[in-house]
C-alpha cells in the first residue's frame, strides 16, 4: 500500500538518485575537455564554478524536471541535461546572492560562500560562467534533437531566470529592503510579496515543471496543469524557507537564520503570522496535489515532492 510514509521514502530515494546523477553530469560538464569554439578553460574559473555547483544542494529543481518529464516518458538523459542547466542557473544565483553587494553571506550549503573561498571577482565570474553554461547546455542537440523544442526551452529558461523572473524578483527584493532609497524599508502588501517571491524563487521552480512539459511535447492542458503545480510548489517552497528563517536551526539549514527579521523583510510569515503562514502553506500543498489530477497515479512522486518542500528542515 502506498502510505504517506512509503511515498516519503520513495521520494527521498528518487531525490537522492537524481542528486547523484546531476552531480556526475555537472562534474562532466565542468570537466577540462575543451568544446568546439572554446580556446581554453581557465583553471581558476573552473575551480570556482565547480566549487559553486558540486558537492552540495538538494537538487530539488532538477528532480522536478526529471519527474515532470517522466510523465511523458522523456528519455532520462535529456531531462537530466535540462535539469543540470537549471541547477547551473540556481547555483549562479546563490553565488551572486551571497556577494557583499547583495546579501553578504559567509556561509552557504554549510561551507564558505564562493567569494569567501576565492575572491569577489572570481565569485562574480563563476556565477556568470554558470549562467552562460546553462544556455549552452539547453541549446545542445543532446538535450533534444528537435531544434524547436530546444528553442522553447531556451525561451522558457530565459523568461524564468531573467527580467520578469528571478533577476527581476531579486531587484524587487533589494528595493523592498530599502537599498535604493537610503535604507528605508518598504512595507509590502500581500500581493506585492507574492509577486516578488513568485519571481525571485517561484519562477525557476515553475520552469522546472514547464521544462518537463516542453521536453515531453505536452498538450496545453497538461502544460497548464504542470505550471499550476510548479507555481503552487514555488510558493510552498518560499513560505517554508521563510518559516525556516524564523523557526529553523542554522546548523541544519546550512546558512544564517533570522535574517528576514533583522532586515525587517516583508514575507508571508511576517504578514500572516506563523499560524497563518502554515495554513497558507497547507493550502498550497493541497493546490499542488489537485493540479496533478490529469496525471493520476503517475504523479504520486510529484505529490510527495510538494510535501517535502513544504515540511523540510533545510
Ligand atoms: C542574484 C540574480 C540573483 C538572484 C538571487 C534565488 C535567489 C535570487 C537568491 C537566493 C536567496 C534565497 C535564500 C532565496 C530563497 C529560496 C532559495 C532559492 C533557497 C535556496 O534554494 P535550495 O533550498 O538550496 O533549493 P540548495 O542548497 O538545496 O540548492
Amino acid at each position: 500500500m502506498n502510505t504517506p510514509a512509503n511515498a516519503a521514502a520513495q521520494f527521498q530515494q528518487q531525490l537522492d538518485q537524481v542528486a547523484n546523477e546531476i552531480e556526475s553530469l555537472l562534474d562532466r560538464l565542468l570537466g577540462p575537455e575543451l568544446l568546439a569554439g572554446e580556446r581554453a578553460r581557465p583553471a581558476r574559473l573552473m575551480e570556482a564554478m565547480r566549487y559553486a555547483s558540486l558537492g552540495g544542494g538538494k537538487r530539488f529543481r532538477p528532480f522536478l524536471v526529471v519527474e515532470s518529464a517522466a510523465l511523458f516518458k522523456v528519455p532520462r538523459e535529456r531531462a537530466l541535461l535540462a535539469g543540470a542547466a537549471l541547477e547551473c542557473i540556481h547555483c549562479y544565483s546563490l553565488v551572486h546572492d551571497d556577494l557583499p553587494a547583495m546579501d553578504n553571506d559567509d556561509l552557504r550549503r554549510g561551507r564558505p560562500t564562493t567569494h569567501k573561498a576565492f575572491d569577489e571577482a572570481t565569485g562574480i565570474l563563476a556565477g556568470d560562467g554558470l549562467l552562460t553554461l546553462a544556455f549552452d547546455i539547453v541549446a545542445r542537440p543532446e538535450t533534444h534533437p528537435d531544434p524547436a523544442i530546444r528553442s522553447n526551452l531556451v525561451l522558457a529558461l530565459a523568461r524564468g531566470s531573467g527580467i520578469g523572473g528571478m533577476v527581476g524578483g531579486q531587484i524587487l527584493d533589494l528595493g523592498a529592503e530599502g537599498r535604493f532609497n537610503g535604507g528605508k524599508v518598504q512595507a509590502l502588501g500581500q500581493s506585492e510579496i507574492e509577486t516578488l517571491q513568485g519571481m525571485k524563487t517561484g519562477a525557476l521552480l515553475r520552469f522546472a515543471c514547464t521544462a518537463g512539459a516542453i521536453l515531453g511535447g505536452a498538450n496545453a492542458t497538461q502544460r497548464t496543469a504542470l505550471e499550476r503545480y510548479g507555481a503552487a510548489v514555488g510558493e510552498a517552497f518560499q513560505i517554508a524557507d521563510d518559516l525556516l528563517d524564523v523557526e529553523g536551526d542554522a546548523a541544519t539549514v546550512g546558512k544564517a537564520i533570522g535574517k528576514d527579521a533583522a532586515l525587517n523583510k516583508g514575507t508571508l510569515v511576517t504578514l500572516l503570522g506563523i499560524t497563518g503562514a502554515k495554513e497558507r502553506l497547507a493550502a498550497r500543498v493541497a493546490e499542488a496535489e489537485e493540479a496533478l489530477a490529469p496525471f493520476g497515479k503517475d504523479a504520486d512522486i510529484l505529490k510527495a515532492a510538494a510535501h517535502f518542500v513544504a515540511y523540510r528542515q533545510a
